[in-house]
């Protein structure tokens, strides 16, 4: 079925934050930012700046009536400063005014004396110096120290790999408008309502049932929006509070890039031990995550990334150690992945160093030691409906990998100026949030007496489709027409201490609570039927195709009939109902549990092609075979895959996120930070697995928004085998993603 978003996007009437209240009372809020790293407020001046035209109101730290408090898994991370300032963007000062344009200008007014302290951009530094923002923390499996002399080959080495800038096409935005007896109501571009809400009642001193907190849909949020909207509709909240006017802020690109944060730089260090037949039998590794200024989401993130140490293989004796490294920039946070591709990137590295040391082929590797059902994970789990090698066999047989390999062999022959590289991919993803009391949600429906139905839930739209698939697991359910069923916008007063929309459950856990309040109202509508139809049994009454069955015969009783009858029967056609992921725990003291409902997995198999000339180079082929279990929409699923296959490439051979020793971006403008676009893109092929099940989630489908994203990875090794096609002596590869036109000329021609 295709997206109903669809026909309105592509006409540009889908309605966003930025198209809401363009009436006169708006007020326009524009942050003032740190202009640098790390420093004490010594003074600030806003009198030019407040008496600059058009400008109502300079907030600052102490305007606010509630707590100055943004952090919520550490309380690390005040809104606006109060005497220090901890990374370049963190917030000093709100300007109010009639227009942005007016309050843009009067920020360039504002006067400041910041002493400045010592900048520490380096999470090795940071780590040396002591400035942690958590203990570490390590997941151990089997015994490694007793094993490294049974090793044929033993590999050291380090891995880094940079940021990644969300680049969401809508910026973070906000509306809040002031509602009777001091309450407030907020439009947040949020993938997560429930924590603006909690936000923004901390901040204004209110309980949480006097903030309405409601969205629409996102332009994109990628892990963005998960905890850093909260930032920006506080940054609105309070001067509509305080004004009682209604206020918008909507960041510039600009602000955004600053301001905002974004994927975890991490510093890794490895050691690797393999047998002469290619098994890994030991694994070890420590993790240096760039946490930014503050915690935000940090502690979380770096657990994601223990948990995907060994990716999709098997390694017997793993010893994994992380630590959360506070720096003066921005702080970072969710970004589709969250962390494992960090930890997927750092095992790849080794992999492909022990192949070049041990001579044995990094795809033979990778094959010899993927995940079999049974096998153990370094955190206790062990793989069921375990897909990586049915993945795996599955591309090899649609694809052919050794003719693949041949061709770019005879392609390097022929050509000096283009060679060609190739690799294979495997991924395994565990979903479920890995805090575990997220993994909840609630669905609210109501059926009206027209027979039209109307769903509300905790999932939050941004573009991967989470809607449709409700409106479909509404539809599926009632047994009527999806024209029917129209999902609601995400609202706090509707629905209640939501999860945020992310760790890729949206669909499952909203889904599977839509499914459940559907079959609620659907039970009460059969029963009343058998009744009605003088059955005796309502087991013997069914809906479908709109329809009432008897023993499996259509009756002359349709949907709208039913429902018509239903309600002048008082019959309740509304309900509520939640879910719960059933069989999760884990335990932190020996680090051992059921950490996911269950894992995802694929293999693509990815090519490069590099100018050696110039060192450009283009990601022109990706095959790949991806398990989405029973998917409930094709069209949507291949658009996720597309997406997060795209964005990993982006992350790893395009898009460099760099910052100076001041911390300072580099890249802080649309057109120095570049984006895969459309040249770009691979040409593709995409088998969708078959004959799979998975009892975990809703109609037998699997999550698919962000494991996709790490068969972006393959492409970095892609490349440096078409870099060593061209230069073919003992230089080291280098492992620090991105791999960008000026590193790979840097390497061909460098000493
Ligand atoms: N797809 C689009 N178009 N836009 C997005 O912002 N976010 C990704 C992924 N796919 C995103 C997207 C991320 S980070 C997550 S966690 C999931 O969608 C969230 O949605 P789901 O849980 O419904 O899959
Ligand atoms: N968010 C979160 C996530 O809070 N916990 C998670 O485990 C997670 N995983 C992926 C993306 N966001
Ligand atoms: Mo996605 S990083 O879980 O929002």
């Amino acid at each position: 079925m295709q997206n109903v978003d669809a026909d309105f996007h592509v006409k540009g009437e889908s309605v966003f934050i930025d198209d809401m209240f363009t009436h006169e009372r708006l007020l326009h809020a524009v942050v003032f930012g740190s202009p640098v790293a790390h420093g004490r407020i010594l003074s600030l001046d806003y009198q030019k700046a407040l008496a600059a035209p058009g400008v109502v109101a300079v907030l600052g730290a102490k305007d606010i009536p509630g707590e100055n408090q943004l952090g919520t898994i550490i309380a690390d991370e005040p809104m606006l400063a109060e005497d220090a300032v901890h990374f370049i963007g963190d917030p000093i000062l709100i300007v109010v005014a009639e227009s942005r344009k007016q309050a843009e200008t009067a920020i360039k007014l504002i006067e400041y004396d910041i002493a400045p302290l010592p900048v520490i951009t380096d999470p090795r530094t940071a780590f040396d110096k002591g400035k942690l923002i958590a203990p570490p923390r390590t997941f151990l499996l089997g015994d490694p120290d007793a094993h490294w002399e049974e090793c044929d080959y033993i590999i050291e080495g380090s891995a880094e790999s940079e940021g990644q800038e969300h680049f969401y096409m809508e910026p973070q935005s906000a509306v809040a408008v002031p509602i009777e007896r001091g309450g407030i109501k907020v439009h947040s571009s949020s993938q997560n309502p429930t924590g603006v809400q909690k936000g923004v009642a901390k901040i204004l001193g209110l309980p949480m049932n006097r903030v309405e907190v409601d969205t629409r849909r996102l332009g994109g949020g990628f892990g963005g929006k998960e905890d850093q909207a909260t930032t920006w509709a506080t940054m609105c909240a309070l001067p509509a509070f305080l004004l009682k006017r209604p206020v918008k802020i909507v960041l510039s690109r600009h602000a955004d890039l600053v301001m905002t944060g974004k994927r975890h730089p991490y510093a890794s260090d490895y050691k690797i031990g393999l047998r002469a037949d290619g098994k890994i039998l030991c694994y070890e590794v420590m993790f240096y995550q760039n946490s930014g200024a503050a915690a935000d989401l940090s502690t979380s993130i770096l657990e994601r990334t223990l948990f995907h140490t060994t990716n999709s293989y098997f390694i017997p004796h793993v010893k994994a150690t992380a630590v959360c490294c506070r720096t003066n920039l921005v702080p970072f946070t969710a970004f589709r992945g969250f962390g494992g591709p960090q930890a997927m990137f750092v095992l790849e590295s080794a992999i492909y160093r022990a192949s070049e040391v041990s001579g044995i082929s990094a795809q033979a590797i990778q094959q010899i030691n993927l995940l079999s059902e049974g096998d153990s994970f370094p955190y206790g789990q062990k793989a069921e409906y375990s897909q990586a090698k049915k993945c795996w066999q599955k591309a090899d047989e649609l694809y052919r990998f050794d003719g693949i390999y041949k061709e770019i062999e005879t392609f390097n022959r022929h050509h000096s100026r283009y060679k060609k590289g190739v690799a294979t991919m495997p991924i395994c993803f565990g979903i479920s949030f890995t805090a575990i009391h997220l993994n909840q949600a609630r669905a609210l429906v109501h059926v009206y007496n027209d027979g039209s139905v109307n769903v509300s839930t905790g999932a939050v739209e941004m573009g991967q489709g989470v809607n449709m698939k409700i409106l479909q697991v509404a539809a599926h359910t009632l047994g009527i027409n999806p024209s029917r069923v129209r999902v609601e916008t995400t609202n706090t007063s509707r629905v209640a201490n939501t999860a945020p929309t992310a760790a890729s459950s949206g669909s499952d856990l909203n889904g599977m609570a839509t499914q459940f309040a559907c079959e609620d109202i659907l039970g009460r509508l059969i029963r009343f039927a058998a009744e009605r139809l003088g059955a005796d049994h309502p087991d013997r009454v069914t809906v479908a195709n709109e329809t009432v069955y008897l023993n499996g015969e259509a009756t002359d009783l349709d949907w709208n009939h039913l429902v018509h009858l239903a309600y002048f029967s008082r019959i309740n056609l509304s309900s509520e109902a939640h879910y719960a992921t059933p069989d999760l725990h884990f335990d932190k003291t020996t680090e051992k549990g059921r950490a996911f409902a269950y894992h995802v997995f694929g293999t693509a198999i990815i090519e490069a092609t590099l100018d050696g000339l110039l060192g450009t180079y283009d990601i022109s082929r990706v095959k790949l075979v991806h398990d989405c279990g029973k998917s409930i929409n094709p069209l949507i699923d291949r658009g996720q895959i597309e997406g997060g296959l795209v964005q990993g490439i982006g992350w790893q051979v395009m898009e460099s996120l760099t910052f100076r020793a001041d911390g300072s971006l580099v890249n802080a403008t649309a057109d120095s930070y570049k984006i895969p676009d459309i040249q770009s893109i691979p040409d593709m092929e995409i088998h969708i697995l078959e004959d799979v099940d998975n009892p975990h989630a809703v109609l037998h489908s699997k999550a698919v928004g962000e494991p996709p994203f790490m068969y972006g990875i393959g492409a970095y090794f892609a490349l440096l085998n078409a870099m060593r096609a061209f230069r073919d002596d003992d230089k080291p590869l280098p492992f620090h993603s991105p791999l960008t036109p000026e590193r790979v000329l840097m390497w061909l021609y460098g000493k």
